[in-house]
């Protein structure tokens, strides 16, 4: 039997259905699974796990996936080991500081001594060394943009697509320290066998990359 390249795409959210329509527009074949763990392609060498997209690169780094589809936000905040192998063109947003609509944030020193809320303090953590702020950093895992209206923070780091959320919590965003969208991952020690299949599955992202151009 032909062995098989194991892909790791989101259970549910935001990535989840671009992930699926670009194996679908690549001319694969998605089985609906009966469990929605795991399924299998059925004209292509593929088998597709359904996980948290927190986990896909840890779950990649250890090749219970080959590859994987994630935001590189993620992927940056997880600093695994893990390639980045493709743009992917979907899931766009920003990693963005944002303040209360009526503070005069003037730049990054506006941050120096004051509270932050965000999911990625890895990524925050960063970027404050890089502008030489000391802040204080509050890791909360969900509805960050309500941290300053409570009193818990005087800014936030988070995800920003329309801006909506800011605005309906009163908040302005004000710097960006990343840009991220959907990439393609993989393992770093895959075989010649599924380096193989992986380059014939690039060969269709990049084709169907390249019709909606
Ligand atoms: O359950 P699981 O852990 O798998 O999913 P999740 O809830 O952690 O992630 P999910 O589905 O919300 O997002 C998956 C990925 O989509 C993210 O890691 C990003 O790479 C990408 N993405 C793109 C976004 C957004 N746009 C986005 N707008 N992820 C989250 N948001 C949130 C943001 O956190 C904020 O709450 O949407 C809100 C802001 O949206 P706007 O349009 O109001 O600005
Ligand atoms: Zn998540």
């Amino acid at each position: 039997m032909e062995q098989k390249l194991k892909i790791a795409i989101q259970k549910s959210g935001r990535l989840y259905e671009d992930s699926v329509k670009l194996l679908k527009d690549c001319g694969i074949d998605v089985k609906n699974g009966i469990n929605k763990l795991k399924t299998e392609a059925e004209n292509f060498p593929l088998e597709i796990y359904f996980l948290r997209d927190d986990d896909i690169p840890q779950y990649v780094e250890d090749a219970v996936a080959d590859i994987g589809i994630v935001g590189e936000n993620v992927v940056f905040e997880k600093n695994k080991k893990v390639s980045i192998v493709e743009q992917l063109g979907f899931g766009k947003c920003r990693l963005s500081i944002a303040v209360g609509r009526k503070d005069d944030y003037n730049g990054v020193g506006y941050l120096n001594g004051r509270r932050i809320a965000t999911s990625y303090p890895v990524l925050v953590q960063k970027f404050l060394a890089e502008n030489g702020v000391q802040a204080e950093l509050h890791e909360i895992s969900g509805s960050v943009e309500i941290a300053p209206g409570i009193g818990l923070a005087d800014a936030i780091v988070d995800l920003v697509s329309s801006g909506s959320t800011l605005f309906m919590n009163g908040l302005k965003e004000v710097d960006t320290v990343l840009r991220s969208q959907a990439v393609l991952i993989r393992n770093q020690g895959l075989d010649e066998n599924k380096l193989q299949i992986l380059e014939r599955l690039l060969f269709r992202i990049r084709a169907v990359k390249k019709a909606k151009n």
